[in-house]
């Protein structure tokens, strides 16, 4: 609409000088903006080859108690993945030892346990290309000792008891996860205005 609104100051100059011309470049203009709207909306990221890739990402309860929600979430949105999920929850026993159930025998899972269900946490699904590795690499090594500085781990925790950030470790883990804390409905698809220019179409 701003266009045409230009269009229709600058077209009566134009119009003494060149009536027929204008008149026709008037009529086409709403069809051409159709046309081209239609382009936008045709290109949709959906037909490319893992572009819809998701992934679970959770701020841990040290994370909400230090407020890094914000941080951690500015972080996937710059890189440029699209937030399909969010929602703010205190974690059952139950829901955790699902989410954690490789981890049941091992000697710290008691503490894990109390620590995860401590407080709340903030659970994402993110979308985008090759989001699980991605975020793996920005989340940082389990143990914040290890964890290259720039990731979430290596700038914002120091033990790996209270690593304030949790993204899933495959694919299989991804939609397991994603199933276990999030209803369908839950989900959202949204075509992002930006993805034209994010990726090839
Ligand atoms: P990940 O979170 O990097 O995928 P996992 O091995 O799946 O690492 O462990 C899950 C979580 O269990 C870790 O993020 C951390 O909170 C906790 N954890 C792992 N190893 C230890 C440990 O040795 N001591 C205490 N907590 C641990
Ligand atoms: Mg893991």
């Amino acid at each position: 609409m701003l266009q045409r609104s230009i269009f229709s100051r600058i077209l009566p100059q134009f119009h003494s000088a060149n009536p027929e011309t204008a008149k026709s470049l008037l009529s086409r203009f709403p069809t051409a903006l159709l046309h081209g709207h239609r382009a936008a909306a045709h290109r949709s990221t959906s037909s490319l080859p893992g572009v819809t890739e998701r992934t679970l990402i959770a701020v841990k309860p040290d994370g909400v108690q230090r407020r890094l929600v914000g941080q951690i979430i500015q972080r996937f949105e710059q890189r440029g993945f699209k937030l399909v999920g969010l929602k703010m929850l205190q974690v059952s026993e139950d829901l955790l030892s699902q989410h954690y159930c490789q981890l049941r025998t091992k000697p710290f899972y008691p503490s894990l346990v109390h620590y995860m269900t401590s407080g709340p946490v903030v659970v994402m699904v993110w979308e985008g290309h090759k989001v699980i590795q991605s975020s793996r690499t920005m989340v940082g090594h389990t143990n914040p000792a290890e964890a290259q500085a720039g990731t979430v781990r290596g700038d914002f925790s120091v033990h790996v008891s209270r690593n304030v950030a949790h993204a899933s470790d495959s694919l299989e883990g991804a939609q397991r996860e994603i199933q276990l804390w999030f209803q369908g409905k839950e989900l959202l698809n949204w075509e992002g205005c930006d993805q034209t220019i994010l990726y090839e179409m």
